[in-house]
């Protein structure tokens, strides 16, 4: 039996067990395809990176004698979308059956289901071997439950697969150690690791301007950072654990305008593209761990991400999809400012998060959840346009682990089944949690003055205008009887100043 297997960008995963058997009658087949670069406006360097990863998968397994077609995005023969191209190959091979991996994007799964049309080919889809639970695992243990509370699901995981356990006990005798990691940091530490391999992608960037594909961002970065192959991810964790995962927990929280990446990792792209396994991250840390006694509330808050939020906001999106991306809670209508899309404006904390996230396709979480997501969400923008932005620009953004991050953990779009309240934030935090404010021409004290910052008119009026929607939400007492208690004409002068705000989104 002949067989043609599809590997996906997606799904750079060596230690799959198709390449651990030895049948010299298969085939694997990779694609460049405009159908992936443009269902959604991408960011110049997730395409490159995408495309040059996707390249060296190709030419290490050809090292190991496998076959592999591999379609670039400008060969002669490329019909640019999954279903056509593999028509026509499967029309000039005699293959007998097609396999593919199952894909993590709802969009996709509907896609490649398509390939079971085929005639003359069996389709068969089979497991990526990637994830540490099956996709509709969460499902099943949250059951019927209204929220699904993350902590309840971490502490499921950290027993079902022993990780940082004394027996059925946490290590240290507790789960969580996320009040321990709110930290500020002001220039101390210094951030050492800057582990970044060398490529020169302008041959690719090339090829996606001769093909006319459209994209965003720091297009002349064409020797960015991002790894591309199993190696350098590995080069990436290893330094990671060895410099920077002693200061990840406490400084996990903060912002700073000298210092975008302080202590993370940067390995959501090796992990999302499949260079790395999670579970291999989640050991390789638990080990350090043990081994050079780094700080048990730092090596916790990192395997928490990984072990905890990873899997489970997979789980989400697979229990919740389709319809998931349909979700308004707050019916917000606003377009998204088109500084989103320069980084130009003067509120320094956006300018200085957006404008990084234009010149590297990354923002750490805080950046993403409480300075661009937080604003979004006080604006009053389509939770939609947010949605896509997110998907496009950042490098590690697939819909699966964005969609839920975005629209529910963000946007509260799904009207909390993620979040218990909404992230929203007045300036205070952001000062606290960084140096932004410091240089802002807006100044974060004040309310209502003429350079108020935004964020404290428009957080009090998203509480006031959505108070039939929030009033009766257990956390938020405080707010709610702040606002209560507030001083009426205190509060018009508030809301006016935040109407303004509203109406001039473009020229803040
Ligand atoms: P670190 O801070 O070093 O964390 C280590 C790893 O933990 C990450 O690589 C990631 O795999 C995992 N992780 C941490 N937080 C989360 C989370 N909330 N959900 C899933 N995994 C998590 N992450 C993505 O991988 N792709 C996205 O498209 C994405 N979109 C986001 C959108 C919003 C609005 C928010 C608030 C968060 C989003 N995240 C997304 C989660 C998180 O911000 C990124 O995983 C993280 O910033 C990636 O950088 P890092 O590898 O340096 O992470
Ligand atoms: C992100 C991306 C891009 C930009 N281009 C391709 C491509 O041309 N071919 C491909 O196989 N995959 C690409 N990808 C990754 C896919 O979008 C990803 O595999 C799906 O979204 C499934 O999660």
């Amino acid at each position: 039996m002949s067989r043609l297997r599809l590997i996906l960008g997606d799904q750079l995963n060596l230690n799959h067990s198709w390449f651990k058997e030895t049948n010299s009658s298969v085939t694997y087949v990779m694609m460049e395809v405009k159908d992936e670069t443009n269902y959604v406006l991408h960011h110049a360097q997730k395409i490159i990176a995408t495309f040059a990863a996707m390249r060296f998968f190709a030419n290490q397994l050809r090292s190991k004698d496998l076959e592999v077609i591999y379609l670039k995005i400008n060969d002669k023969e490329n019909r640019q979308n999954f279903y056509e191209n593999i028509k026509s190959i499967v029309k000039k091979r005699n293959f007998s059956q097609l396999e593919y991996q199952n894909p993590d994007e709802y969009r996709l799964m509907t896609e490649l289901q398509k390939l079971h049309s085929i005639e003359d080919i069996k389709a068969v889809p089979v497991d990526s071997e990637h994830f540490l639970i099956p996709k509709l695992y969460a499902k099943e243990f949250f059951s019927e439950k209204k929220h699904w509370r993350m902590e309840e699901f971490y502490r499921h995981m950290r027993k079902k697969f022993s990780i940082l356990m004394e027996g059925e006990k946490p290590i240290g005798g507790k789960w969580n150690y996320d009040v321990d990691n709110r930290k500020r940091w002001d220039g101390s530490p210094s951030s050492t690791q800057d582990f970044r391999p060398s490529h020169n992608h302008e041959k690719i960037f090339l090829e996606i301007n001769d093909e006319n594909i459209e994209y965003f961002g720091e297009s002349q970065a064409t020797d960015f950072r991002w790894p591309i192959s199993r190696d350098e991810s590995i080069e990436l964790l290893e330094n990671f654990i060895e410099k920077d995962l002693l200061y990840f927990g406490d400084f996990q929280d903060a912002l700073h305008d000298e210092n975008w990446r302080l202590f993370h990792s940067f390995l959501s792209f090796s992990l999302n593209t499949k260079m790395l396994s999670p579970i291999e991250v989640i050991k390789k840390a638990e080990d350090a761990y043990k081994k050079k006694d780094l700080p048990l509330a730092s090596t916790e808050g990192f395997i928490r991400q990984i072990l905890g939020w990873r899997e489970y906001i997979r789980g989400v999106y697979w229990a919740n999809m389709p319809g998931y991306d349909q979700h308004n809670f707050f019916e917000h209508k606003n377009k998204l400012p088109e500084w989103y899309w320069t980084g130009k404006t003067d509120m320094r904390c956006l300018s200085q998060s957006i404008s990084q996230s234009l010149t590297n396709a990354y923002a750490h979480h805080i950046q993403r959840l409480m300075v661009i997501g937080n604003f979004s969400l006080l604006a009053g923008i389509n939770p939609k346009e947010v949605h896509q932005w997110y998907l496009g620009i950042y490098i590690d953004a697939y819909e699966w682990v964005e969609l839920p991050n975005t629209l529910g953990m963000s946007q509260f779009a799904d009207g909390g089944m993620l979040a218990t309240k909404p992230y929203v934030s007045s300036a205070s935090y952001i000062n606290k949690m960084s140096n932004y404010c410091a240089k802002c021409k807006y100044n974060f004290k004040e309310k209502v003055g003429e350079n108020a910052c935004p964020f404290n008119s428009l957080y009090w009026n998203f509480f006031d205008r959505h108070q039939d929607k929030l009033s009766k939400n257990p956390r938020l007492g405080i707010v709610n009887s702040q606002l209560k208690k507030m001083n009426p004409t205190q509060k018009e002068q508030i809301n006016k100043k935040a109407e303004f705000y509203l109406k001039n989104l473009n020229t803040l």
